[in-house]
Order: structure tokens, then sequence, then C-alpha cells
């Protein structure tokens, strides 16, 4: 199965798509976290990705397609993959169907979770205590949940024109969210 999971900064996303991750033995591709292994190696990408992320802004899509287009080529996509954090933008999602049709491996379902904005600031600034991401400080969060609204939202409406669409409520216990994406999964 080939999902993409939408949702803000703070829904769940990379958290749910780890549980998946395990469960369905289906690849794992978090853009986040390939960024950040690219900073902390410092490479020439983790270089000029650093001062967006830190700011909260997307990295340039040619940057991104150049990550997810090596990702993607991988030998445990075959079995199936779990997008988070990617496509962020109408033009990544083009993008992304374009990579996906050449090597014949299109998108089933995407899944958005909702949170509302409160929970989302206040997991979050619980993070940042926790494990000090740079980009988890209050003005850069509200720079990302901006970014969100703006870009990343009307990616939504990409899948929905296509019948590819469906929600879950992402607030509640980890493993509750995790039963609901399930589900969703399995509605057909
Ligand atoms: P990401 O790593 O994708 O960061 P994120 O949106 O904050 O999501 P994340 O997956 O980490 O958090 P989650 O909601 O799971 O991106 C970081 C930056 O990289 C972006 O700002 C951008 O600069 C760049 N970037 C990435 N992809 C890009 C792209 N395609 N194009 C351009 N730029 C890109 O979890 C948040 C917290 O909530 C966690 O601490 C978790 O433990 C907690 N949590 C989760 N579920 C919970 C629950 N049910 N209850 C309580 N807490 C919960």
């Amino acid at each position: 199965m080939r999902i993409v999971l939408l949702g803000p900064p703070g829904s769940g996303k990379g958290t749910q798509a780890a549980l998946l991750h395990e469960r369905l033995d289906l690849a794992h591709i978090s853009t986040g976290a390939l960024l950040r292994d690219a900073v902390d190696q410092q490479t020439e990408l983790g270089q000029q990705a650093q001062r967006y992320m830190d700011a909260g802004n997307l990295v340039p899509d040619d940057l991104m397609l150049g990550l997810i287009e090596e990702r993607l080529g991988q030998p445990d996509v075959a079995n199936g993959f779990i997008l988070d954090g990617y496509p962020r933008n109408l033009a990544q999602a083009e993008a992304l169907d374009a990579v996906l049709e050449r090597i014949g491996q299109p998108v089933d379902v995407a899944i958005s979770v909702t949170v509302n904005e409160q929970e989302i600031v206040d997991r979050l600034s619980k993070r940042a205590i926790e494990e000090g991401r740079s980009d988890d400080t209050e003005e850069v969060i509200r720079n990302r949940l901006r970014v969100y609204a703006e870009q990343t939202a009307p990616v939504a409406g990409h899948y929905a024109a296509r019948g590819q669409l469906r929600e879950i409520d992402g607030m509640g216990a980890i493993d509750d969210v995790q039963q609901r994406l399930l589900d969703a999964l399995q509605a057909g």
C-alpha cells in the first residue's frame, strides 16, 4: 500500500507513520527526518536546507525533489510506503505524481490528520523541552502553522479531486489515533 500522510506540524504524522511502519512493514519516508540527517552530517543539501528549516519555511522544491527521488529509488519502496511530510505544496504534489508514475508506484490513499491549533502548540512546546529541536520555538511554530495553512493545506484538495482523500481525528491518545488510521485504510 502507498500512503500519503497529511497534517499540520504537531498533528502526529511522524508518530503515526513510525507505528504504521512497524505494523505493516511499509517504508517510512519522512522528509523532515531526511533533512535533519543531512543537516547533522553537514552535507551540501543540509547546509542549504538548514536556514529554511530554522525559520520554519519550506526548503525549495528543487532540493526536495532530488531528495525524494533518491529515497524513492531505494529497494524497500517496492513493498509500499508511507510518505510523511511530502508533498507540502501543490508543485511538490505534481512532481511526486510524475516520479511515482515513472516508477510505477502511484499513491493509493492520502490520509489527512486533523488537530486543533491549541493542541499543536502544546505538543510542539512539550517536544521543544524534551528534544530541543531548533524549529520548535514559539515564533517558528507560528510561522510553520502559517506556511502550512497557505501552502500545504491545499494539497488535500489534490487528492480529494481524485477521490483518494480520507480524514481522521488526530486528537486523543496515540494508540486511539493509530486505530482510526488503520480503520481509514481498511475503509476501502
Ligand atoms: P517535519 O519533520 O515534517 O516536522 P513536523 O511537521 O513538525 O511534523 P513531525 O512529524 O515532526 O511531528 P509530529 O506531528 O509527528 O518538518 C520539519 C521541517 O522540515 C519543516 O518545517 C520544513 O522546513 C522542512 N521540510 C520537511 N519536509 C519538507 C518538504 N516536503 N518541503 C519543504 N520543506 C520540508 O509530532 C509532534 C509532537 O507531538 C511529537 O513530540 C509527538 O510525540 C507528539 N504527539 C504525536 N501524537 C500525539 C498525541 N496523539 N498526543 C500527544 N502528543 C502527540
